[in-house]
């Protein structure tokens, strides 16, 4: 066994593992990353695509931002389409000014994983039976085999930024978790294609047949979802059904068609919604999808991530600078909070826009009549903006 140490140790090189030692390593704080796939697996998921300012303002502290203020498209509105009638909303208008970036989380890991080596940073891909270990005492460690050798990482706090399926989440006691979770009845049916968008801005479609969101990645590929079955057989959905779907729940061709193209990746993504509390056992912090899931209605997975490091390197900053454990001690209560509020926007957001089968017809109008209501109502349209450009950090 061979034994390192780290002031930090973090499990997972997604987005929240690879922030956090980004931020920390820019404030002279060593961490490891341990990641269980290969740099080319982690660096070729596509996932979400909308950036809020506080995420932006992260990467321009992680110094990860180079790419992302060439590439990245600012937007300042999005439109609704509602059995084929289309309403803008100006984000930028009703959240006072505000706006959203949309590039991709797979160009995010690939900048942060490249900008953390480039710095020095240590990420060990390929780490296999990855251990959180004694986090309720002062000295954890994390255990691993890389290139079969045995290690020991000792270090002084553990961030589980592991995913939803990671392994830190699993080591707490039952009994010292409350878990809320929410299942739905559907799942999307994503794609990315080499083919333009129906518009320069998001489409949030709602139809009989279910909803479609047109999304895109800049410069030339589009971004698209459709409301499936949870146990959709993608066997049974050739492209030409894929595109013939996607036209059908925008409505008709006449307005703006949808561009048929190759398409380069296609995936279904289950719907929930999940929170533990506390996000703290002892010196084991969980952020990111380790610690809650939101549908990605309201693309906010990434954003709520971003949130949690902000304040986790924060607070590791205030430690080691200030010999203070306030922040600690005050992580899970001050992410949590924001993570409620966005758990509330992403499930309003996901229920407004998706027809549950067999819904009731008191269920449908309801739901239509709280998106007439949205779209009629300057109140409605502001607080849907605020929400959706990002609460703040
Ligand atoms: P991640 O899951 O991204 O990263 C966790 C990392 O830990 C992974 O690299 C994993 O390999 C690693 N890991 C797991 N177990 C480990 C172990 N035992 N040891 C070491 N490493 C381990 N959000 C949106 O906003 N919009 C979207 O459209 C959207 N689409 C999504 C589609 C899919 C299929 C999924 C799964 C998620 C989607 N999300 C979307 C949410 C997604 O973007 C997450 O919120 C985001 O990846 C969260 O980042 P992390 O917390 O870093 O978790
Ligand atoms: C995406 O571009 O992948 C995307 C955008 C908005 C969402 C979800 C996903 O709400």
């Amino acid at each position: 066994m061979i034994t390192k140490r780290t002031q930090v140790g973090i499990i997972g090189a997604g987005p929240a593992g690879l922030m956090l030692g980004r931020l920390l390593m820019e404030q002279g704080i060593s961490s490891v990353i341990l990641e269980t796939k290969t740099r080319d697996y982690v660096e070729s998921r596509i996932r979400a695509g909308v950036l809020e300012n506080g995420t932006v303002e992260l990467l321009k502290d992680a110094k990860a931002d180079y790419r992302l203020k060439k590439e990245g498209q600012t937007h300042n509105g999005l439109e609704f389409s509602i059995n084929g009638q289309r309403s803008r909303i100006d984000l930028n208008h009703f959240s006072k000014g505000k706006s959203v970036i949309v590039y991709g989380q797979t160009e995010i890991t690939i900048d942060l994983i490249s900008t953390h080596i480039g710095s020095g940073g240590e990420i060990i891909f390929n780490a296999d039976n990855v251990l959180p270990n004694k986090f309720d005492t002062s000295k954890p460690n994390i255990t691993y085999q890389h290139n079969n050798i045995n290690y020991q990482l000792d270090c002084d706090f553990i961030a589980g930024c592991d995913g939803f399926h990671g392994v830190s989440r699993l080591q707490i006691p039952i009994k010292d978790q409350t878990i809320f979770e929410r299942k739905y009845p559907y799942a999307w049916l994503g794609i990315l294609a080499e083919a333009p968008p129906p518009s320069n801005e998001l489409i949030y479609a709602t139809h009989e047949r279910g909803f479609a969101l047109f999304s895109m990645r800049p410069p030339s590929r589009s971004r698209s979802y459709l409301q499936c079955s949870p146990d959709l057989d993608l066997n049974k959905w050739p492209d030409t059904r894929i595109w013939d779907e996607l036209q059908t729940r925008l409505g008709s061709k006449t307005e703006s068609p949808v561009c048929e193209g190759k398409i380069l990746a296609k995936g279904v993504t289950p719907m929930r919604s999940f929170v533990v509390e506390p996000l703290r056992y002892g010196h084991l912090f969980l952020a990111g999808d380790a610690a809650h899931i939101v549908p990605p209605t309201g693309a906010k997975g990434l954003n709520l991530a971003m949130s949690d490091i902000q304040y986790l390197s924060d607070a590791f900053l205030n430690f080691y600078k200030n010999n203070s454990t306030a922040g600690i001690d005050n992580y899970s209560k001050k992410a949590l909070s924001r993570i409620w509020k966005t758990e509330r926007f992403s499930w309003w957001m996901t229920s407004v826009l998706h027809k549950i089968e067999n819904e009731s017809s008191f269920d449908n109008r309801i739901r239509l009549t709280e998106l007439e209501y949205l779209l009629s109502s300057e109140a409605a349209m502001s607080s849907l903006a605020e929400n959706y450009v990002g609460l703040p950090f």
